[in-house]
């Protein structure tokens, strides 16, 4: 039994996308209609550019099921690309600012920047979500749902509370996956607007997790803790600038009696009945989760692909010159939530894997029934 854990490989416009996954416990039910109904979550908001429109993601699974079941095996995905035209786009001569494009050349020595702008694509979060939807599967079979929403686009704020009732169909019925219909109306304004002027728009999206079972992660180590862990995969989310957990900075501002939550008991509770009054910590003390349910925020900055290009120079002639520019989006927040929404899936249940893995899902069933027995013994 290995830790969950994946990797991707494939570019942009290449043949295709692939994820390996491993780690994921055998007698999994997993279906391609689950796998891409996340998929094409992703590929949806206005603002977004043709490209969506041309493919239609579509995950093949190629490895570690039989009969509808995971087998304990490796997983392996692919999602292949229609617009597979890497060889022949012309090579841009002209690096955007605050992409990967300069510092790439730089890296791997080569003007040709089809050799950076191919992999470093926002692309390839199709393949995350690919890994993110088995996740979401793992944590399904264990009681944890995870929810992403849009809070905000261009500093205009949605309202709404993730974890009431009908949260989630609210979220769903939503263009913007916002829980604020009156906010999405002034979203595609300035959307609109934006894209009149050959600009870019970023936004703010934040992740719910329910149902976790407190004392995942650690404070032993560095690598143990969950906060660190959720941060790094949200940062490593192309465009993803910023992220809290909780009260985030705001905790910074405030006397420590204004941040902390009383821990409270109520025998009916799930996972042994200690609960928290409120759930300023999001979720996550020393490392670990506490049982309330984890909220993490993050921020993503504009698409740096303009259509009026920014100011860059000609990597031939080192005179000043408008990036390149092809296509790009105006806005992929309600993209990035769904990227997020699985990056906090997968460290989930990486987490409970390992506190509670074995090698059938039954046996990590059996597993968290038992540590919610031995939590009420406390
Ligand atoms: C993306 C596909 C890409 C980009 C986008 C992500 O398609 P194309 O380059 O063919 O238009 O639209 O990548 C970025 C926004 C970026 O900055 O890297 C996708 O499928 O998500």
């Amino acid at each position: 039994m290995t830790t969950l854990r994946y990797q991707t490989a494939g570019e942009s416009h290449g043949p295709g996308l692939v994820v390996i996954l491993e780690g994921v416990p055998a007698g999994l039910p997993l279906e391609e209609a689950w796998i891409d109904a996340v998929l094409s979550r992703r590929q949806k908001g206005p603002g977004r550019s043709k490209r969506q429109q041309i493919e239609r993601d579509a995950a093949r699974v190629l490895g570690g099921r039989l009969a509808g079941r995971t087998i304990g095996a490796p997983i392996a995905l692919l999602i292949e690309n229609r617009d597979a035209t890497a060889e022949r786009l012309p090579v841009p001569p002209v690096p955007r600012p605050g992409h990967a494009d300069l510092a790439g050349a730089q890296k791997y020595g080569t003007r040709d920047l089809r050799a950076v702008i191919e992999r470093a694509s926002a692309r390839e979060t199709a393949a995350r979500c690919a890994a993110g939807a088995v996740a979401l599967r793992v944590l399904e079979a264990l009681g944890v749902e995870v929810m992403a929403h849009v809070r905000a686009i261009a500093g205009i704020e949605a309202k709404g509370d993730p974890l009431a009732a009908g949260a989630r169909a609210r979220r769903d019925a939503s263009p913007f996956f916002s829980l604020d219909p009156s906010a999405d109306a002034r979203f595609d304004e300035a959307i609109r607007a934006a894209e009149a002027d050959g600009d870019s728009l970023g936004g703010e999206f934040e992740v719910v997790a329910t149902g976790v079972p407190p004392g995942l992660g650690g404070y032993a180590t560095r690598d143990d803790r969950l906060d660190g862990r959720l941060g790094a995969a949200l940062l490593s989310i192309p465009a993803v600038r910023g992220v809290e957990i909780g009260l985030g900075f705001e905790a910074a501002r405030r006397r420590g009696s204004e941040v902390h939550d009383a821990i409270t008991h109520d025998a009916r509770a799930p996972f042994g009945g200690f609960r928290r009054a409120t759930n300023r910590a999001g979720g996550i003390e020393g490392g670990m989760s506490n049982g309330e349910p984890i909220v993490v925020r993050g921020a993503m900055k504009p698409i740096p692909t303009l259509r009026r290009g920014l100011a860059s120079v000609d990597l031939a002639t080192r005179a000043p010159a408008p990036a390149t520019y092809q296509r790009s989006d105006v806005c992929a927040v309600p993209a990035v939530s769904v990227v997020a929404e699985c990056a906090v899936a997968f460290e989930v249940a990486r987490a409970m894997l390992e506190k509670l893995g074995g090698d059938t899902i039954d046996d990590v069933r059996a597993a968290l029934d038992a540590y919610a027995k031995r939590l009420g013994s406390l």
